[in-house]
């Protein structure tokens, strides 16, 4: 017996096996969850198809389910975040805001209002296009915003009317868990099912025959393989996947200034975001001052158990990670990079890295030019604009990018040469729910968020009615 259940069709269900979930800070099991069978999964896509049968006919009532799921996520926050902590490392105060920014999430989408697109009204015909859901859908979230990331996938998808299977991943099941049954008092049966396994059962999603759309994030490798999966079918994706987000640093920008916030959105959430910055491009007469500025910040940083006071930094989420990120950081020291702060990672048990800042790196070097995904931060030079951008660009990832500078004119030119799906000025993952989200080249398929995420989740249907 475990101690969260998955949730099908409305009903709280254990499994034959289950599976140890570790709490990264400590390395300890912190929960064991069910390891579904494939029949459970049948039954969380029969759940599915059945309540999608009523669903998809009532926006009013979504509407008013999506704000109640809302308001109750943020009423719970406070139980949920305590959960997020412990198996995903995450300090608890951003813990806490990932919870209510899920809440928000699916408030916004509560009230979005979708574009009506009328083509003809005169005296032949009316003509309109609109949206209708696509039935059921498989989503798969991935360890570095669990629940979040979720609310992403659950708010427009069950907004435009459709149905659900969630699948977590293994490294982060419990807050799904525990969230999927929370809103269970909300949201109809079957509307929202949640299965917890290890990663076979994502396979067995992508090639079931039930779900017409995969909403998927993790990463590249995986993305593909869910699109291989799909094409079988011909299910439609949405793919969020890695990035490797390039900041150009102008010569006229304020390192003061600039310094703290390229910091911020490298290391937020240890680096484990897929549009954090993961390389800095800095002119040859910033670059000194630059790396002091931004190895001060680093070096000050409080890193520890997310559950305790003050902590600024948990650990990585899993030990493959802290092993990927170490290994990038030594094979750029092998190869003449200068680690000015951090360079190891922490002994003892819990997954930790020192935030870690390299100088002395090249392009080619692999972590500039791989997704480190962790709190190691490259800072290359470069001599002249046009080659920062050409570098920047230069890279089969295309997910964001920033330029910062002290005249904001001259790095909004800059930022239109990037090939990237969210471009920022004097800033960097800025994200809202309004704002569309996705990835140019191999960051991404389709988009997420906005009007642009829900018709996502929709097929387009043309009504012509004729008149006279
Ligand atoms: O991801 P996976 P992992 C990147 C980051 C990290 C790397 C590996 O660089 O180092 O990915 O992380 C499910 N069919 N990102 O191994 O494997 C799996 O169970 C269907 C970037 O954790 O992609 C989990 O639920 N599903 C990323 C989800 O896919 C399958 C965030 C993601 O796991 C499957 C996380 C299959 N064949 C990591 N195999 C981002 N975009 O932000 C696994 N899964």
């Amino acid at each position: 017996m475990s101690e969260y259940g998955m949730t099908i069709g409305g009903e709280s269900v254990d499994a034959k096996e289950t599976f140890d979930v570790l709490n990264p800070a400590t390395g300890e099991v912190y929960a064991q969850v069910p390891d579904a069978s494939v029949e459970q999964l049948d039954a969380a896509f029969d759940a599915a198809q059945q309540a999608y049968k009523t669903w998809k006919r009532d926006e009013a009532a979504r509407r008013q389910a999506l704000h109640a799921a809302g308001d109750l996520l943020m009423a719970k926050a406070g139980e949920l975040a305590p959960i997020l902590t412990s198996e995903q490392g995450k300090p608890l105060q951003e813990a806490m805001i990932e919870i209510m920014g899920s809440g928000w999430w699916l408030k916004h989408f509560a009230d979005l209002q979708m574009p009506r697109e009328v083509l003809q009204d005169d005296d032949n015909a009316f003509v309109e296009v609109v949206r209708r859901p696509m039935g059921v859908v498989a989503a798969i979230t991935p360890w570095n915003f669990p629940w979040l990331l979720a609310c992403w996938k659950i708010a427009p998808a069950l907004l435009a009317g459709n149905t659900m299977v969630l699948k977590p991943s293994p490294y982060t099941p419990v807050t799904t868990l525990a969230a999927g049954r929370l809103l269970q008092e909300v949201l109809p049966a079957g509307v929202l099912n949640v299965v917890s396994g290890r990663d076979p059962l994502g396979a067995h999603m992508t090639s079931h025959p039930v779900p017409r759309k995969i909403s998927f994030t993790g990463s590249v490798a995986t993305g593909k393989r869910v699109a291989a999966a799909a094409a079988d079918d011909l299910k439609r994706v949405t793919l969020e996947l890695g990035g490797n987000d390039p900041a150009i640093v102008l010569d006229d920008a304020d390192i003061a200034a600039v310094a703290p916030k390229l910091y911020g959105s490298a290391f937020q959430n240890n680096g484990q975001i897929c549009s954090a910055i993961k390389r800095v491009y800095v002119p040859e007469s910033l670059h000194d001052d630059l790396v002091d500025a931004i190895a001060d910040i680093a070096r000050s940083a409080k890193v520890g158990n997310g559950l305790e006071e003050g902590v600024q930094l948990g650990p990585l989420n899993n030990r493959p990670q802290l092993e990927r990120v170490s290994e990038l950081v030594s094979d750029a020291v092998s190869r003449g990079a200068r680690a000015v702060a951090g360079g190891k990672a922490v002994d003892g048990p819990g997954y930790f890295h020192e935030p870690t800042i390299l100088a002395g790196v090249e392009d080619g070097f692999r972590i500039v030019d791989e997704e480190q995904f962790g709190p190691a931060l490259p800072i290359v030079k470069y001599r002249s604009v046009d080659e920062a951008i050409e570098r920047a660009n230069g890279t089969l990832f295309g997910l964001g990018g920033s330029v910062w500078g002290g005249d904001a004119e001259r790095a909004a030119a800059v930022a239109d040469e990037l090939e990237c799906g969210s471009v920022w000025v004097n800033t960097h993952l800025a994200l809202s729910p309004g704002q569309p989200f996705g990835g140019f080249k191999w960051s991404g398929v389709g988009t997420e968020n906005g009007h642009w995420g829900v018709e996502g989740f929709t097929e387009v249907q043309v009504r012509h009615q004729a008149k006279g």
